[in-house]
C-alpha cells in the first residue's frame, strides 16, 4: 500500500503532464535577450553533471546511439520530481530509451511522446535527492541516415519539485543544445593545451578529466586528448599531460 505522502508525489507528476509548462509559455513573444547560461544543462558526456560536452567529436553514423545528459548545476537539493521538455529533429534521428540517473537513480519515469519532443517525468518514491547539482536523466536516440549538417537536440523547460514547491530551471541557449556532427574547430594532435590559451593549467586538467577513459568509437571520445594517438584517453596519456602541467 502507498503512503498518503507517495499518493501526493503521484498526484503532483500526474499535475505536470502532459508538459504543462509548454502550454503554459506559448502564448508568450520570442524572448527579447535570449539567455546564454543557464543551469539546465544538456551534454554528451555520459558522466554525472555538466562536462561542457555540446558537440560530437565525430560525425556519428547511421544506426549509432547517442546518448544526452541532462543535468542541472544548482537547485537540485531535497527534490523528488523533474518534468523535463527536450526537442529534436525527429527526422535525423529516432527516440529510444530514457533512464533515471544520478540524483534522480531509481526514480519512476513517465515519458510522453511526439514526433520530435519529449516530455519526461520523473519521480523518487522513497528519498528525496541530496545534493543541487548533478543529472536527472539519460535520453538515448538512434540516428537514421547521414546527418547532413549538425543536428541539434535542445532542452526546452526543466522543471524540479517536491510536495511543497515547484521551481523552473532556467535553459540557456549555449548550455541546453547539444549539436550532433556538423564542422568542429580542426583538432590540435599532442597539444595538452587544450583550451588554446597559451599555457597548460587547471582548465586543461579538467578538460582533461572529463574525457579520461574514453575509447574511439564511443562518443565521448575527444581525440584532441588522446595525446599518444593510442586510439584512447587512459593512463599514458595522464603522464604526457603531468609532463607539460604548469608550462
Ligand atoms: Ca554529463
Ligand atoms: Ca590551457
Ligand atoms: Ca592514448
Amino acid at each position: 500500500m502507498m503512503t498518503a505522502k507517495q499518493q501526493l508525489r503521484i498526484l503532483f507528476v500526474l499535475l505536470l503532464l502532459p508538459g504543462a509548462i509548454l502550454a503554459q509559455e506559448s502564448g508568450d513573444p520570442e524572448p527579447e535577450t535570449p539567455v546564454l547560461v543557464g543551469p539546465a544543462r544538456l551534454d554528451l558526456n555520459i558522466r554525472a553533471g555538466d562536462q561542457n560536452q555540446r558537440q560530437t567529436f565525430t560525425k556519428p553514423e547511421a544506426g549509432a546511439n547517442i546518448t544526452v545528459d541532462v543535468a542541472v548545476t544548482e537547485g537540485a537539493m531535497d527534490r523528488t520530481g523533474f518534468d523535463i521538455v527536450v526537442t529534436y529533429d525527429a527526422d535525423q534521428i529516432l527516440f529510444q530509451a530514457a533512464e533515471p540517473v544520478d540524483l534522480f537513480e531509481g526514480a519512476y519515469l513517465l515519458p510522453s511522446l511526439e514526433p520530435g519532443r519529449i516530455n519526461i517525468a520523473g519521480l523518487l518514491l522513497d528519498s528525496d535527492t541530496d545534493r543541487a547539482s548533478g543529472s536527472l536523466a539519460q535520453i538515448t536516440f538512434i540516428v537514421l541516415g547521414d546527418l547532413p549538417e549538425a543536428s541539434p537536440i535542445s532542452l526546452n523547460a526543466a522543471l524540479l519539485g517536491s510536495a511543497l514547491a515547484i521551481d523552473s530551471i532556467g535553459v540557456g541557449t549555449e548550455t541546453s543544445i547539444v549539436r550532433l556532427g556538423g564542422d568542429r574547430p580542426a583538432i590540435e594532435q599532442g597539444n595538452p593545451d587544450f583550451n588554446g590559451d597559451g599555457s597548460v593549467g587547471f582548465t586543461d586538467f579538467v578538460i582533461f578529466a572529463g574525457g579520461f577513459g574514453a575509447a574511439a568509437g564511443n562518443q565521448s571520445y575527444n581525440p584532441a586528448l588522446d595525446l599518444d594517438g593510442s586510439g584512447n584517453v587512459g593512463f599514458s596519456d595522464f603522464l604526457i599531460f603531468a609532463q607539460a602541467f604548469g608550462t
